[in-house]
């Protein structure tokens, strides 16, 4: 009987889960999501720290904005190579700001991470270059980095490390990764903040309730088995 519950529960959570991807990539920037790449050996001090030794290319888009849906996401901060001071932002607050280090930067696993609710669409997150924020870079206006003078600017990826070959690689999924560019051209290119966004799924109202009888059934079970 408890077993039966036990595997209920579990099947009832297990169904919880989003069977459709969560964020997807949509064009930002005139044309076409962008299908790019980011090189390690002396441009990109990111990858290395993050993704270990031997990654040599981050594979990504650029001119792409984030779409999501509503809901609760972790939001992680991975490190920066930057001499400007940047900062992540979701729903206009600050979330991180990096140090302002240049050479081989700052790197975690990651240095600390934080929960937000976002509204379904284009998710409100933001980019504050060098901690001015008459120079901020929104999701909503993401500039193609392949385009002249492109400035600030971020790629977004979700398999930076697998090399997708002609086509680009995935534009969805529940795990997008973020590498900015501050246009500080000064500390090289899109390891001047490292953000990682995951949609956390969050159980139906309808399979809570369904939770907390499975729940209250072993409850009574157990109850049942004390007084006999
Ligand atoms: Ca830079
Ligand atoms: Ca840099
Ligand atoms: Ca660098």
């Amino acid at each position: 009987m408890k077993t039966a519950l036990l595997a209920g529960i579990a099947a009832v959570a297990l169904s919880a889960g989003t069977a459709l991807a969560s964020m997807s990539l949509v064009d930002s920037s005139a044309g076409t999501v962008n299908a790019g790449t980011i090189p390690s050996a002396g441009v990109n001090n990111a990858l290395v720290p993050i993704f270990g030794p031997g990654t040599t290319t981050g594979y990504g888009y650029f001119g792409s904005s984030v779409q999501g849906s509503a809901g609760s996401y972790l939001i992680e901060y991975f490190g920066a190579e930057a001499s400007n001071q940047n900062q992540f932002a979701a729903n206009g607050s600050v979330l991180f700001t990096t140090p302002g280090t240049a050479g081989s930067g700052v790197f975690g696993n990651p240095i600390s991470s934080t929960t937000v609710d976002f509204a379904g669409g284009i998710l409100d997150f933001a980019f504050v270059i060098n901690s001015n924020a008459g120079n901020t870079l929104t999701n909503a206006a993401n500039p193609n980095d392949l385009a002249p003078g492109a400035g600030p600017n971020f790629l977004a990826s979700f398999a930076p490390t697998v090399d997708p070959g002609p086509g680009g690689g995935p534009t969805s999924g529940d795990v997008v990764w973020l590498f900015l560019d501050d246009g500080n051209q000064v500390d090289d290119n899109h390891d001047d903040m490292v953000i990682r966004i995951t949609y956390q799924a969050v159980p139906e109202p309808a399979t809570l309730g369904l939770l907390g009888a499975g729940l209250l059934g072993l409850g009574f079970a157990a109850r049942r088995r004390k007084s006999a």
